[in-house]
């Protein structure tokens, strides 16, 4: 999978995603993540990218022709068209569904805004889809760019290993993930729970899963809501609230 990202800060992409599980998946080129600066097709002596609105009002506004160039320089060379977001608030808000749903694409150009945005004609003209990674203000598209590079590869088979890949079987199936521990046994007068001390396997499994359960009821209801649960689920979620808490 190919990822085409159009910004003003090229440099701010490497040291996230350079790193780790997508840093390992691009040393073994499972995806390519391409960075163009949008400054370098600047048209203008000054290397000037942005300018005043029209018909005025605070802050500077990206200009069509540079993003439009560097999108350009990208394209030319394809045969088909490939699909173009630009990361805004405006969009539809990224779920773990969408991030599906682009892990089957094999090429993405991402666009970044800065300022108070691009020219609306870019988006017109070259955007097929905007996405926003949530109901806040950012200063700019680049650390959305990096979360959607991030969770689509994830999708990109062969970039988790297998048992990291288990993971997301619970989000996708809409519960979230049971507690986990590790060494030591005890800290701060806390304890394991014996049932992981157990070593059987069938009852660890059933309490991690009644867990999940019990978690996204009381932290996550909106997920909640959603899931569809069998006999089973009903009854480890019955009990869960049963049971004393120690
Ligand atoms: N911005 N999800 C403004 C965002 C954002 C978000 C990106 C700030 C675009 C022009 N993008 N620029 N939230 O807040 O995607």
């Amino acid at each position: 999978m190919r990822f085409d990202i159009l910004t003003l800060f090229p440099d701010a992409f490497n040291a996230v995603l350079g790193e780790s599980i997508i840093g390992r998946a691009r040393e073994k080129g499972l995806i390519t993540v391409n960075t163009i600066n949008i400054r370098d097709f600047s048209a203008d002596k000054h290397k000037k990218v942005d300018d005043y609105p029209y018909g005025g009002g605070r802050g500077m506004v990206m200009m069509a022709q540079p993003i439009y160039d560097a999108y350009l320089s990208i394209v030319e060379k394809l045969e088909c068209k490939p699909r173009v977001i630009y990361l805004s608030p405006q969009g539809r808000i990224l779920n773990q569904k969408i991030v599906e749903e682009l892990g089957r694409l094999d090429h993405l150009v991402l666009l970044c805004g800065h300022y108070e945005g691009i020219d609306e004609r870019i988006i017109e003209e070259i955007v097929d889809e905007e996405i926003s990674i949530g109901d806040y203000v950012l200063t700019g598209g680049e650390l959305p760019a990096m979360v959607l590079v991030d969770s689509v590869s994830r999708q990109v088979p062969g970039v988790l290993s297998s048992e990291e890949s288990y993971m997301d079987e619970s989000h996708s199936a809409g519960l979230l993930e049971y507690p986990q521990y590790t060494r030591p046994y005890e800290f701060k007068n806390r304890t394991v729970p014996e049932i992981l001390m157990s070593g059987h396997h069938a009852n660890i499994n059933s309490w991690r899963h009644q867990q999940s359960l019990k978690r996204t009821y009381i932290k996550r209801p909106d997920l909640f809501e959603k899931l569809k649960l069998d006999k089973e689920d009903k009854a480890l979620l019955k009990e869960a609230f049963e049971n004393i808490e120690p």
